[in-house]
């Protein structure tokens, strides 16, 4: 009888890990050291991980429970009511997130929350988007009640506060048919109106969760450009409305009109109107629509966000956050992906052990046997444990960002607004990583190893890899494609931040590879035992190092960014820099999970040198593999990107179109 049994239903498809989560919480990040204090008193380390164990349950049935059905019964747009019917054990598992009310760890307290440092939240959301990513995608309404409290006035607090308690949708629309990556060209209008309102005029595209049956109203947060009526009635103050990014303003457009006192909706339908929802390659459970402001002859009203146009940076604070969601979804994609890729090669029998292959009688054995399927797990683990190290190490500098705030907030004697500056920039930098090598190096792996793992049955939607493949290829290209992360790594946030933040991250490598400690709070021991790993580190480092004095030493002589005097007075240079941002992306990236992969494993030795549990013992060791099999495999690659980097030309700008 053939081994291949079809899985059983209904199994989870989600393999969740917690233990590496919990590893990275509390054994690398050491965050139970701000637990249980200061804004987090009610919060111990106990509590937390109660929290986490629910949410792993919670994740793993209720929210995992609809993630095929969402997908093989996807939305139901009736473009005669310009509505969408989602299927009912979807409804069923966005019931369950938002009851069990973990939300309320994203949002401030003024709103009715209990914020948690953002390293357990973003550990929290790990488990919820591996589990089932378009359900949390849509119970987002809160968290963007939080961004409209804190950037309102008087009124849009109350709006933000009736969000929260009537849990209402929320969306992000900046995108139009011919505003992608070029958010400034966007030609949506906002109009002033005489009772103080706007009126919206526009086509919008690409619109997570803008139309759907899971909450009583959807508040759409818009970016369109202010412009005067031609009867001079309403004239703009100067500077607003004008060309490009700067000149668009951020509009709080509710789908059904309410009274803002007291949030009752006045049963009035708003011109906002889901004009077509797509058909997409993955996460088909989540709505992606075009959305038509003033569609039907009904005029879409709106507010102005805090009264104040400074769309483009307001809008930026949610786009930060869902770079880093985005991110966080495709990490947790690829850990699912691989442990069930794991599952997979411990029980398929398959082939005799190579070094038995001659004999025609051997034993057929688990392909977990076999080289070449180790190979890949190993790249699998690595990937994915590192990917989780980076996204919670961006997490604990967000905890520090949010400590120093919140300290300013509570210190009567601090200045008010203190920030942590240094960690702001940190942060900064570390986001494109997330989000762009998280999602590239996900995607990826995906496709090539953990599906590859179970071979031809890795293609069938029996198991859940196909589906992973298909949900987790939109991370690369949504909240900014890979390409607009590099170019915003390298332009934004190294050549513009004057590579402060990257200095200080070198420094931190630098301070491990040498053993010693560097600037930051909880780094490596010198205990040898890395030795070999430890150089090739350093070779990393000093190899992204260079890729970033190449491109600098590319730019062009003056204009539009700072830093120090380039040296190249060609500006058609610039375009070589432009051919090797997103190569920098990955290599940074490379190097940083290769940085937090090792100093787990130091860790992770630390806790071999006692005696462990059989399981623990298997976990520690684990991790010391997976990363020494990082720094053999991966590291060593980066000399070649450096090459690659230092040598690029200018041929590939230099071809004719017609010659592609
Ligand atoms: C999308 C939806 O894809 C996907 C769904 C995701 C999930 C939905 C659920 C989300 C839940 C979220 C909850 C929210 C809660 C909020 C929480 C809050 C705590 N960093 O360089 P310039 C700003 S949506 C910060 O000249 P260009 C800055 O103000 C579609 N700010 O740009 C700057 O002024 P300044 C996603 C930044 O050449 C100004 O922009 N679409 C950053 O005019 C102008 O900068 C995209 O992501 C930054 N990194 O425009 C667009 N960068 O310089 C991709 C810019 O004075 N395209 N600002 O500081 C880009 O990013 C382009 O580079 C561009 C270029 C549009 C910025």
């Amino acid at each position: 009888m053939s081994n291949f049994a079809r899985p059983e239903v209904p199994v989870s498809h989600y393999r969740s890990n917690l233990r590496d989560i919990r590893f990275n919480l509390f054994e690398l990040f050491g965050r139970g050291e701000i637990l249980g204090q200061g804004p987090y008193a009610d919060l111990d380390v106990e509590t937390a991980e109660a929290v986490l164990t629910e949410v792993e349950h919670l994740a793993r049935t209720r929210l995992a429970d609809s993630f095929v059905t969402g997908d093989r019964e996807p939305p139901v747009y009736d473009p005669t009511t310009r509505t969408v019917t989602l299927p009912a054990a979807f409804k069923a598992s966005y019931r369950a997130l938002l009851d069990a009310g973990f939300w309320r760890l994203e949002i401030p307290a003024a709103l009715g929350g209990q914020p948690a440092p953002p390293s357990l939240q973003w550990a929290i959301n790990e488990l919820n988007l591996g589990a089932n990513p378009s359900v949390y995608l849509y119970a987002a309404g809160p968290k963007f009640a939080g961004m409209v409290h804190s950037n309102g006035t008087e009124r849009d607090r109350r709006i933000a506060q009736h969000m929260v308690d009537r849990q209402w949708g929320a969306t992000m629309v900046l995108t139009e048919p011919d505003a992608g990556s070029d958010v400034g060209a966007g030609r949506t209008r906002a109009l002033p109106q005489p009772d103080g309102t706007w009126r919206l005029e526009g086509v919008k595209r690409f619109i997570t969760s803008g139309e759907h049956d899971l909450t009583e109203n959807i508040v759409h947060l818009v970016l369109a450009r202010p412009v005067a009526p031609a009867d001079g009635s309403h004239p703009l103050p100067p500077g607003v409305g004008g060309p490009g990014t700067k000149g668009l303003s951020l509009f709080l457009v509710p789908k059904w009109h309410f009274d803002p006192d007291s949030g009752e909706l006045t049963g009035e339908r708003n011109g906002v109107f889901a004009t077509n929802v797509e058909h997409k390659m993955g996460i088909r459970a989540s709505t992606t629509c075009e959305l038509t402001f003033g569609a039907d002859g009904v005029p879409a009203r709106g507010w102005l966000l805090g009264e104040v146009h400074d769309g483009i940076a307001q809008m930026f604070q949610v786009i930060e956050h869902a770079r880093m969601l985005v991110g966080t979804k495709a990490i947790a994609t690829l850990s699912t992906g691989y442990l069930n890729a794991l599952d997979y090669a411990r029980t398929r029998i398959q082939g005799a052990d190579l070094l038995r292959a001659g004999d025609k009688t051997a034993p057929r054995v688990p392909i977990l046997d076999h080289p070449d399927i180790r190979r890949s797990l190993l790249n699998q683990k690595a990937c994915a444990e590192g990917l989780r190290s980076l996204l919670l190490y961006t997490a604990s500098v967000q905890d520090q960002v949010a400590l120093a705030t919140e300290a300013g907030t509570r210190d009567e004697g601090a200045e008010a607004g203190t920030r942590d500056e240094g960690a702001e920039r940190l942060n900064d930098l570390l986001l494109p990583l997330v989000k762009g090598y998280g999602s590239e190096r996900s995607w990826v792996q995906l496709g090539t190893e953990s599906l590859q793992t179970l071979g031809g049955p890795g293609f069938l939607s029996d198991y859940p890899l196909e589906q992973y493949v298909r949900d987790a290829k939109i991370d690369t290209l949504y909240e900014g494609t890979t390409a607009i992360q590099g170019q915003d790594l390298f332009f934004r946030k190294i050549v513009r931040d004057e590579g402060r933040a990257l200095g200080r991250l070198a420094a931190d490598i630098g301070g491990w590879v040498a053993g010693g400690r560097g600037t930051g709070p909880d780094l490596g021991r010198g205990d040898g035992q890395l030795k070999d790993e430890r150089e090739l580190l350093g070779r990393a480092l000093a190899d992204v190092t260079a890729m970033v004095a190449a491109m600098r030493a590319d730019l062009p002589p003056a204009g539009a960014h700072r830093g120090p005097p380039p040296v190249q007075a060609d500006p058609r240079r610039l375009y070589v820099v432009g051919l090797n941002t997103t190569r920098l992306l990955m290599a940074l990236g490379d190097l940083v999970c290769g940085w937090l992969l090792l100093r787990g494993a130091e860790v992770a030795l630390d806790r071999l040198n006692t005696a462990q549990p059989a399981t623990e013992q298997a976990f520690y060791e684990g991790k010391v593999a997976a990363a020494r099999w990082f720094a053999r495999t991966t590291l060593p690659r980066l000399a070649a990107e450096r090459v690659i980097v230092e040598t690029t030309d200018l041929a590939a700008m230099d071809l004719a179109a017609g010659s592609f």
